[in-house]
């Protein structure tokens, strides 16, 4: 496609699609009217897809996830197409500015973090790879709060990007499930018929998601709740507006927010609610499609494979043995093979407060046949593996980690130290009853969004480097390792990352009112704020650095710029004490005269996908400094690498294997074992001890306890204080000495500039495996059984 016929693409679309006239058209007008115009560009080889895979009689993978984070679609799809030059030039041709109008665009935040984005990530490298799938969730009305601070506190106020019209969805009244809740079970001939008191409607929005060049798209389906009645007319007519207008309230509040805050009962409720709201109508969706391909039911996995992303959509399982069983008629111990030769499970974590349990209580009432059935395949597990010892339900509630995995398939952990991890701890049991089920599938990236959409600078580099097809052949990058000893290779190399620093610099003056300085070192910490990611070993080494340069201002200090990133959970009061923190200890820091340059805290506030995308090309040093053990993977660490920045880490999640792949040399490793960690866990006042071993530590501390950064309030990080003397469990002190250490050589590495570009460089060179294709791959072979459908040349042929 041409600038000129992109650019009159834009002005119909401006015109028919939205009633504006280009005199008084804003920066939304434009963007929507190019946003069609890229859409249709997508129709094509969506349908083409639609149509390969259906007359293939191709086996399909359905991926159930809660979360989705996408963050903005335009630029990703013009990258994908192939449409960058077209799109800057017709936008410069009706005088856009092209910057403005892709950042207008808002984030599509349906996630909290991690699991959300590799859910997103999965879905590009699906159709990358020409795999027939759908990705199925929830359409919330608010996603991810927007995060503020006032006077350096997290203050949430709900996002509301859907209070503007949509580009990208394509709303399907036409399909749409009822889906009941409560009610009873009635017995009659032997069979059991579940009346559900109330009901809901689930109606599909779905968003096309188009691969790299275009070859393939499959469909976001994502499920919005309605009421089943309108409103009540008679209600109405009386004049009691509210009660007319409840029924439609109560129903929409269903897909209204990601994550309901989940320390009330209700809260509870409306979370559950929404699971099973979303699994029935997926795997409804899915009947309907199967049943309307083949006759036979049995044969369900052999044309479908559903992967749960998490336990959040465990209540699938239940519903598929329910609408088998009841309403199919198959015997139950049949319809339990079915289900779970269908199912997968992916876990996430192992952290025991992230492991869904749901109350016996509220289970059998608000889906009584479920917790009926639910009893039923705890029942039937106990008697086919004569593991009796071993139940789903436990003190009066269902733990739903287990009933997953005895309804799968095949069961996965998300790095190599994360699934050796299950084994031995949470799935020990199951593992023993199951050897083969638990699988490992190490995390990862689409190269697209997060090296050639984000990174221009260097993905030209890598272009004029190795030539092209890295782009969906990432482990190609590796082509740049013997370029590494090239001194012009460097030179480009370094100059391309001091200029995303510019960038980076420029944007922050605006946005903070801060200047740093481009050529200090910029180390950075984004992420979900969680004492076990140790936000606060970070914060306390800035201080411990801090109060080293006042004592000794002569000394020829690596200047550093600490950038933070990450919202904490609205109910997590340690986490909104860490945030706290960060932003007084950069008040006190910044305006430190007797620092200057040479330290300051950057905290920008409402970090999303967006602002990943500014900072990871930008960024020296990747910090992943969770307690071993504790990350099951992380994704950002990947990124980060990818983007030639050298991580600063613990043998953890995935940085285990960053590590062996990038070489130990260029990488920065500290800190205990996972081994060492449970360890030390047991030795007596082990946080103590510690401290005594490291004034860097104890004087960082007594700052806390002091009120340093609390002036007028000594006691506002007494409690962070005691939770590091007393309550370490994430080992902040124990670790801390060897951070410290590992940051100077940190600084000694830098400051020979030539040594840390030909790491930085490596680290790009090597990260080729963590390519999202490469992990879809795996799935695809080891736990779906399928395989790529071929598209010949011109299936799905792209004007260019
Ligand atoms: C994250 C893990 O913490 C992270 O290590 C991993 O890379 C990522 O998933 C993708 O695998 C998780 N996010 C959540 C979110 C919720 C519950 C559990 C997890 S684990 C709501």
């Amino acid at each position: 496609m041409t600038r000129d016929e992109l650019k009159a693409e834009m002005l119909r679309h401006l015109q028919y699609s939205f009633g504006k006239d280009p005199a008084h058209a804003q920066v939304r007008d434009w963007r929507m009217a190019l946003s069609m115009a890229v859409r249709d560009r997508i129709v094509e080889p969506w349908f083409a897809a639609t149509r390969a895979t259906y007359s293939g009689q191709h086996k399909r993978v359905y991926y159930l996830s809660l979360e989705f984070l996408i963050g903005r679609l335009l630029e990703d799809a013009i990258v994908n197409l192939g449409l960058g030059q077209a799109a800057r030039e017709a936008c410069a041709a009706l005088d856009l500015d092209f910057e403005a109008v892709m950042t207008d665009e808002p984030d599509a935040a349906l996630g909290n973090g991690g699991l959300g984005r590799l859910a997103a990530c999965f879905l590009d490298s699906l159709s990358t790879l020409s795999i027939p799938a759908h990705g199925y969730g929830i359409r919330y009305e608010h996603g991810l709060f927007k995060q503020s601070f006032h006077e350096g506190r997290q203050v949430e106020q709900a996002e509301d990007w859907l209070n503007q019209p949509h580009a990208w969805e394509f709303e399907r009244a036409e399909s749409s499930y009822e889906i009941g809740f409560w009610g009873e079970v009635e017995e009659k001939d032997g069979r059991a018929i579940w009346h559900p008191g109330d009901a809901v409607l689930a109606r599909a929005y779905d968003t096309p998601v188009i691969g790299w060049q275009g070859r393939w798209a499959n469909t976001l389906r994502l499920w919005g709740a309605k009421p089943t009645k309108l409103f009540d007319l008679a209600r109405f007519n009386t004049g009691d507006f509210t009660a007319a207008a409840q029924p439609e309230e109560a129903a929409r509040t269903i897909s209204r927010v990601l994550y309901p805050d989940d320390t009330t009962d209700a809260g509870r409720e409306l979370r559950l609610k929404q699971e099973y709201f979303f699994a029935a109508a997926s795997i409804r969706d899915i009947l309907r499609r199967y049943t309307s391909e083949y006759d036979d039911i049995r044969r369900l996995p052999h044309k479908v494979a559903i992967q749960l992303n998490d336990t959040h959509p465990a209540i699938a399982g239940p519903e598929l043995v329910r609408i088998l069983h009841d309403e199919h008629g198959l015997a139950f111990d049949e319809a339990v093979q079915i289900a779970s030769a269908t199912l997968n499970y992916t876990n996430h974590t192992l952290l025991p407060e992230a492991l869904e349990r749901w109350s016996e209580g509220l289970m059998r009432h608000l889906l009584p046949r479920h917790m009926r059935l639910i009893e039923q395949i705890d029942d039937w597990h106990a008697r086919t593996t004569k593991g009796r010892t071993l139940s789903a339900i436990d003190q009066g509630s269902v733990k739903m980690g287990e009933l997953s995995f005895m309804l799968a398939n095949r069961v996965n952990g998300v790095s190599a130290l994360h699934t050796g991890l299950m084994k031995k701890t949470v799935f020990a049991e199951l593992d023993r009853l199951h050897p083969d089920r638990i699988v490992n599938q190490t995390n990862g990236v689409t190269p697209r969004r997060w090296l050639l959409a984000c990174n221009p600078g260097l993905s030209g580099l890598v272009t004029e480097t190795i030539g092209t097809g890295w782009e969906d052949d990432l482990e190609r990058l590796g082509q740049l390792d013997p370029h590494v000893s090239d001194a012009g290779f460097r030179a480009r190399f370094a100059a391309v990352k001091r200029a995303n620093k510019a960038h980076l610099s420029d944007w922050i003056g605006r946005e903070m009112g801060i200047s740093v300085d481009p050529d200090a070192m910029f180390d950075v910490q984004i992420k979900r704020i969680h004492e076990y990611k140790r936000q606060l070993m970070n914060v306390l080494d800035v201080i411990a650095t801090w109060h080293a340069m006042r004592g000794e201002p002569g000394l020829d200090w690596v200047p550093r710029v600490k950038i933070f990133g990450g919202k904490a959970a609205p109910g997590y009061q340690t986490a909104k004490e860490i945030i706290r923190l960060i932003n007084d200890v950069a008040t006190v820091v910044n305006s430190d005269p007797a620092i200057g340059d040479r330290l300051k805290v950057v905290y920008p506030p409402n970090y999303n996908v967006s602002m990943a995308e500014r900072l990871i090309p930008a960024a020296d040093l990747s910090e992943q400094i969770s307690t071993a053990g504790k990350e099951a993977s992380g994704t950002g660490n990947m990124k980060f690498a990818l983007n030639g920045a050298p991580t600063i880490g613990t043998l953890d999640g995935a940085n285990v294997e960053i590590r062996e792949r990038v070489g130990a040399g260029n990488f920065f490793l500290f800190g205990l074992t996972a081994e060492e960690a449970m360890a030390r866990r047991e030795v007596p006042d082990h946080a103590g001890r510690a401290i005594a071993a490291s004034p860097e530590l104890a004087q960082a501390i007594a700052h806390l306890e002091r009120g340093t950064f609390s002036p007028g309030e000594p006691d506002r990080y007494r409690h962070l204080a005691q939770i590091l003397r007393h309550h370490d469990y994430f080992l902040v002190c124990s670790d801390f000495a060897a951070y410290h250490a590992k940051q100077r050589a940190v600084d000694a590495v830098f400051r020979d500039r030539d040594a840390w570009v030909a790491m930085a460089a490596r680290n790009t060179a090597r990260s080729g495996w963590f390519s999202s294709d490469r992990t879809i791959r795996s799935y695809a072979a080891e736990i779906w059984d399928v395989t790529p459908v071929e598209v010949g040349p011109g299936a799905c042929v792209l004007a260019s």
